[in-house]
């Protein structure tokens, strides 16, 4: 059920302490933690502690918890000391996504371009 755990979710077991990962920040609806294959010198996941399979989802089924994550981008980047950074849901198979848990990427630490591949 949206919003419920997934034994079979990494990201759920990241949240739950059974898969380590670097984590920078938490709050009570969200987990930051460092990408395991950074494309930037910073490259941070934003998710929520809730499982919804992507940030479509998320924004449909949990729109405070949606403003949670992206209230969590903004101090990623001011922790890192960004003043330029991206931000990046993958949503969909053919936009890249292969977790299928919410993430916000935030990237920065170097020049970006744009349009992305
Ligand atoms: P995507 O938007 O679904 O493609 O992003 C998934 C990200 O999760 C990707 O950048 C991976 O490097 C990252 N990741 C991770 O940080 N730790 C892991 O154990 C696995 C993937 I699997």
């Amino acid at each position: 059920m949206a919003g419920e755990p997934q034994n079979d979710c990494l990201f759920c077991r990241i949240v739950a302490g059974e898969i380590p990962a670097t984590i920078v920040r938490e709050t009570e609806t969200t987990v930051a933690f460092r990408d395991i294959n950074p494309q930037a010198p910073t490259h941070v996941l934003v998710i929520p502690k809730a499982h919804y399979e992507n940030a479509a989802e998320l924004a449909a089924g949990a729109p405070r918890i949606a403003a949670d994550v992206l209230a969590e981008t903004k101090a990623v980047a001011d922790a890192e000391g960004l003043d330029s950074y991206r931000l990046v849901f993958n949503t969909g198979s053919g936009a890249g996504q292969t977790v299928w848990h919410a993430h916000a990427h935030v990237l920065g630490g170097r020049g970006l371009q744009w349009p992305p591949g």
